[in-house]
């Protein structure tokens, strides 16, 4: 069976050959090894951008894959410059973010902290210039990443819109390096291609899969698993308490107010919990953060869209809008009704679900 799959390739090489050089290495790269020759290809272009002497600035968005893709890019110019900085434009509050830096060890500043002027050279990973204004200033060397192509201008612009994560582009960068990732590394972009697929639940490409797969076999998996159950602070805790004593049910619908809460994920976390119980197909959880009401919205998906849900309840007065099966909402404290207390924590509760009602039980009515 060897035979006829191999002489086409031999009698197509010299024949390829004996056409100018040119086309010749065309057809060579488009037939035998398209992604491999093209990933090579972009490795050296890249390591093209990169002197010895090199400071290099890696600024990111932080989130799992922006991290970890940062860490790729730390690890492809390690010995290659003279050194490397990652510095955000956020500031990571996430529980799962924060044990992903602290457990795998990862050094990162704020913007705001770094001087511009002590580095030579800048690349930007899972975001584009226009995504941020704090990225604006800079002249970026090198952009990677997956989102949706913006207006971008810099020497190397590797996006691919396809890909479910920037650490599967960084994966490839690695292979193509032949740099076999640390333990710590290796855990990073699994987290990051996990997360950002949602476990795969959402639009991935088969070379997320090839790359989640090869990073399996290198990752250190339980660092990942404590990364992942993360996601609860100890301080967390008393809200959920609160959570159950105050929640209300009305047919199948739970709603809770909680009042001043130091994070508005962990109303998420709330809203989330709450969907586990069997009878429960809408979860309303809000509470007051940064001078804003913040109401997040929970159902099962069937029949239901929350988005339109919050949009209409709330849309006029803040900002709403989200998915069928998850929404949220955020209202200025001054944007309320004057004659609402926002600390009368039974008051705002009812003006909730109020608002909400006037959306859930007539949506035919309103359409
Ligand atoms: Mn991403």
């Amino acid at each position: 069976m060897e035979g006829p799959t191999r002489r086409p390739s031999r009698t197509v090489a010299p024949w390829v050959l004996a056409d100018p050089p040119s086309m010749g290495a065309i057809f060579w790269r488009k037939t035998v090894l398209p992604t491999r020759v093209s990933q090579k290809d972009r490795l050296q272009r890249f390591y093209e951008r990169f002197k010895g002497d090199d400071q290099v600035l890696v600024l990111i968005n932080a989130d799992p894959d922006a991290i970890a893709s940062a860490m790729a890019v730390k690890r492809l110019l390690w010995r290659k410059t003279a050194g490397v900085n990652i510095a955000s434009v956020n500031i990571v509050k996430r529980p799962d973010n924060l044990a992903m830096i602290r457990l795998l060890n990862i050094r990162m500043e704020q913007v705001g902290d770094v001087d511009p002027a002590r580095f030579t050279r800048f690349v930007l990973v899972d975001s584009q210039p226009a995504h941020h204004e704090l990225f604006t200033p800079f002249a970026f060397d090198v952009v990677i990443d997956h989102h949706p192509i913006t207006d971008v201008a810099a020497p190397l612009v590797d996006v691919r819109p396809d890909y479910g994560a920037t650490a599967t582009i960084l994966t490839e960068y690695l292979r193509a390096a032949r740099i076999k990732p640390s333990a710590k590394l290796a855990a990073g972009l699994f987290y990051a291609i996990k997360t950002d697929t949602d476990n795969f639940k959402r639009r991935a490409a088969p070379e997320d899969i090839r790359a989640f797969q090869y990073l399996f076999r290198h990752a250190n998996i339980p660092l990942v698993r404590k990364i992942e159950q993360s996601e609860m602070r100890l301080d967390f805790l008393r809200f959920f308490k609160s959570a159950l004593q105050e929640r209300r049910i009305r047919k199948g619908r739970v709603f809770v107010h909680l009042g001043p809460v130091p994070s508005p994920d962990i109303l998420v976390l709330i809203a989330d919990f709450f969907m586990r119980v069997e009878d429960i197909h809408w979860s309303v959880v809000s509470g007051l953060h940064d001078r804003k009401l913040v109401v997040i919205l929970r159902n099962d998906g069937i029949r239901k869209d929350a988005g339109l849900v919050a949009k209409r309840s709330f849309g006029d007065i803040g900002s709403a809008g989200g998915h069928h099966s998850a929404a949220r909402a955020e209202i200025a404290v001054n944007e309320l009704p004057k004659s609402l207390d926002p600390k009368d924590a039974a008051k705002v509760q009812n003006w909730i679900i109020a608002a909400l009602s006037r959306n859930t039980n007539h949506r035919r009515q309103n359409r």
